[in-house]
């Protein structure tokens, strides 16, 4: 159902039959709300998250296009988590396995305006979908619709905040050995050592060429987070911890306690269309008992 959030911001509520449900801003094409059959909050969306154009939303799933942080001249993450998205009322045809009947379709087009900042004609469809389980899953659809006969390159992520019961008590599993740039070294390259990858400091490393299915395991909760992508091969990891936490204005001082950001994302290698070509970036997102998911 279409309607008002916080502010006065129109959302769209998805439900499931099982009582999962799933909430997405018409700003920004913004997920900000995943629950689980019991009602419980999957996402992590900050208690001072300013929902106030053009703030991004802090929290939930931001859509960081046509630039993934300052990988390009643009402002940080680009502009489409700050823009209001319509829904599509006419999609073409969505190629799509799922046989969900809980999903929305938003499209971003680019206004006279937006061409200013960014020269290029798109059509950006998101599709936002409660799958059978109560997983939730993400497809962008980005096309070329230049007449100009120009391509254009684009970085991208879904740059997905997830609620974690206690940081220090969280694994991620399926980076392991795997390069990444390491934005709190001038962005050099190393290479992961060790095995799961635990948090007791700031983190925000960017892996590269990962495998399609990474686990994030809360301890406490005994419930794992599996995230599989397509189309993105990177993943981000990022956890501000406490003098990054106390920095930013729309984060409370502890929330880093409370979690993780782990990123699906194309960002090493930017990708070009040209015009009449489409790229698709799927996400999909289920939280499972850990007993299932540890070790597998
Ligand atoms: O994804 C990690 C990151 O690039 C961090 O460097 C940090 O800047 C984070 O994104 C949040 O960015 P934002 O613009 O949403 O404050």
């Amino acid at each position: 159902d279409l309607c008002k959030g916080i502010n006065g911001l129109e959302k769209i509520v998805l439900r499931e039959a099982r009582g999962c449900s799933a909430e997405v801003y018409l700003y920004g094409g913004h997920v900000t709300s995943w629950k689980n059959d019991h009602g419980e909050e999957l996402l992590f969306v900050s208690n001072k998250a300013i929902f106030k154009p053009p703030k991004a939303i802090r929290g939930g799933i931001p859509i960081c296009f046509p630039q993934f942080s300052n990988f390009g001249p643009l402002e940080q993450h680009g502009f489409a988590r700050n823009k209001f998205w319509s829904i599509d009322t006419d999609p073409p045809p969505f190629p799509t396995n799922s046989t969900s009947k809980a999903f929305v379709d938003l499209i971003l087009k680019p206004s006279d305006e937006d061409s200013k900042i960014w020269p290029h004609s798109y059509e950006f469809r998101l599709r936002v979908a409660l799958g059978p389980g109560g997983d939730l899953m993400l497809t962008s659809r980005i096309r070329n619709t230049n007449t100009d006969g120009k391509p254009f390159s684009f970085t991208f992520a879904y740059h997905t905040y997830f609620s974690v019961s206690d940081i220090s008590e969280v694994r991620v599993e399926g980076l392991e050995t795997l390069d990444y740039l390491d934005n709190l070294k001038e962005r050099e390259r190393f290479t992961e050592q060790g095995d799961a990858i635990t948090f007791e400091s700031e983190v925000d490393k960017i892996y590269l060429s990962t495998p399609t299915k990474i686990a994030i395991l809360d301890h406490e909760k005994k419930r794992t987070f599996v995230l599989r992508k397509d189309g993105l091969p990177d993943a981000v990891v990022w956890n501000p911890w406490d003098r990054k936490a106390k920095a930013m204005a729309d984060f409370g001082d502890d929330e880093y306690k409370h979690m993780l950001c782990v990123e699906a994302a194309a960002i090493e290698k930017p990708i070009t269309l040209k015009p009449g070509e489409e790229w698709k970036g799927r996400l999909e997102l289920s939280a499972v008992p850990s007993s299932y998911c540890s070790g597998q």
